[in-house]
């Protein structure tokens, strides 16, 4: 049985659905993730969840990630645009890493124009609201599959 993928959401993503639904729109993350987990299995892999609003907690999480998971899909929410610790923590993985957004960071305030998580990923997917999540499992399955 091959090893799962890991879904890992940020700061903030746990308030999806009411959370500036002009932007990220209606879907919580408990219908985003239930729908991955659905369309990871007709692509034939496993997939587990997991939310954090704490930094040092998710830099944890992605520490251990290497020895459980064959791939890593990640939305660090605003982490993603200051957390050297998190790019840090990524850059230990051996395993491939794909950022992933709802909305699309580079037509936003330029604060988000930086992505720290890039420099540790394989690719990034974003602006596709709830979809970047299930296009992101789709890239994941196709570079593991590649591989
Ligand atoms: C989610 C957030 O919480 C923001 O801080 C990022 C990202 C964008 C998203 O679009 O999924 O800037």
């Amino acid at each position: 049985m091959p090893s799962p993928i890991l879904l890992v959401n940020g700061p903030n993503l746990n308030m999806l659905g009411s959370r500036e639904p002009e932007i990220y729109g209606q879907a919580t993350l408990a219908d985003i993730e239930a729908d991955c987990v659905a369309h990871a299995q007709t692509l034939g892999l496993a997939l587990e969840c997991w939310q954090s609003n704490v930094e040092g907690e998710i830099v944890t999480r992605i520490q251990g990630a290497g020895k459980h998971y064959q791939g890593l899909l990640i939305n660090a929410g605003a982490y993603t645009h200051t957390s050297i610790a998190i790019m840090d923590a990524l850059l230990t993985l051996k395993i491939p890493v794909i950022e992933v957004h709802l909305s699309n960071p580079a037509r936003r305030e330029e604060f988000r124009h930086i992505s720290y998580v890039a420099k540790a990923a394989t690719g990034i997917v974003a602006g596709f609201g709830a979809q970047s999540y299930r296009l992101a499992l789709e890239a994941m399955a196709a570079l593991l599959r590649s591989r």
